[in-house]
């Protein structure tokens, strides 16, 4: 009886380390994660599994917003980080027809509010394409597939004020994107920082009629550029990028959010004993002395 109330505790004492394992999984809806926490070398792993970017020069790696690393970008013509190289051929990366969100990190150089297009995220090739960038001449935060629709900004680029994203972004600091595609509703939602932008799309456009489908990486999944690499560059870091196929909750997208930021330590969670002895002192704690005593000289 008391060898089971021993391995009862035991089972107690030890739940902490198994609920922070569970906490750590990536969620089954993620279809790409890269946190760019890797120690050294070129290679990006997708920490959900079975996709690898490579950096062209390690030297990209810079101190991370969320975990230890991201990366930088220069907004060169010929230093641009991307490849499609180790990427899964039969992942359905985006697809306007159903329901995605991209969730990411940027840092923006200050004084980058004329240079012209940049490009975060590209997915595809040169004549079958979507990307999330910034676009050189409204300045605004913006969705768009080749041919140049459907294409949506976060708001009407005809308004201008403190609400250009470029203005929001341009400030050396760094700041939380999102964009959320809800495929039923074919609406595009960005969010700065947490705030609403509505997506507000070109006269041309008719999500209801389009249903852009990038199957796979058979061309290219690129960041910081187009998918040729040599145009509309980003100037930049970026870090912790993570897409899902499906439309993320207002409290999922701030709970993104707030990660990085310093956490509450747990209240009142028992410390895991390092030793033997240690175990004994917690039992006892809980027995008294006698009775772990005994737990232990059964075991021993
Ligand atoms: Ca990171």
């Amino acid at each position: 009886m008391k060898r089971t109330i021993g391995l009862l505790l035991a089972a107690l004492l030890l739940m902490p380390l198994a609920l922070h394992a569970s906490a750590a999984s990536v969620p089954e809806d993620m279809i790409l994660y890269f946190a760019f926490d890797e120690a050294s070398g070129k290679d990006l792993i997708d920490g959900k599994g079975g996709n690898k970017l490579t950096l062209d020069r390690e030297s990209r790696r810079v101190e991370g917003r969320i975990g230890s690393g991201a990366v930088s970008f220069d907004g060169s013509t010929d230093q641009v980080l991307q490849t499609n190289s180790g990427m899964r051929q039969d992942l359905t990366l985006i697809n306007t027809g159903n329901a995605f969100t991209v969730s990411l990190w940027v840092r923006f150089e200050a004084g980058q509010a004329e240079k012209g297009d940049q490009t975060l995220i590209g997915w595809g090739a040169a004549t079958d394409y979507v990307r999330l960038f910034v676009q050189g001449g409204s300045q605004n935060l913006g969705l768009q597939t080749a041919g140049g629709y459907p294409y949506a900004f976060n708001h009407n680029p005809d308004v201008v004020g403190e609400d250009k994203a470029i203005l929001l972004l341009d400030s050396d600091e760094w700041h939380h994107i999102a964009v959320i595609y809800d495929g039923a509703a074919k609406k595009v939602t960005f969010l700065i920082d947490g705030r609403t932008y509505e997506g507000i799309p070109s006269p041309e456009t008719d999500w209801a009629d389009t249903s852009y489908s990038i199957e796979a990486m058979k061309d290219w999944f690129t960041l910081g550029s187009m998918n040729d690499k040599s145009t509309a560059n980003f100037k930049g870091m970026m870090d912790d990028v993570r897409v899902y196929d499906r439309v993320l909750r207002e409290e999922e997208l701030l709970a993104l959010m707030k990660l990085g930021t310093p956490q509450e330590p747990e209240p009142d969670t028992p410390a895991v004993p390092e030793t033997l002895d240690a175990f004994t002192a917690a039992l006892a704690a809980v027995l008294g002395s006698g009775a772990a005593a005994a737990v232990f000289r059964r075991r021993r």
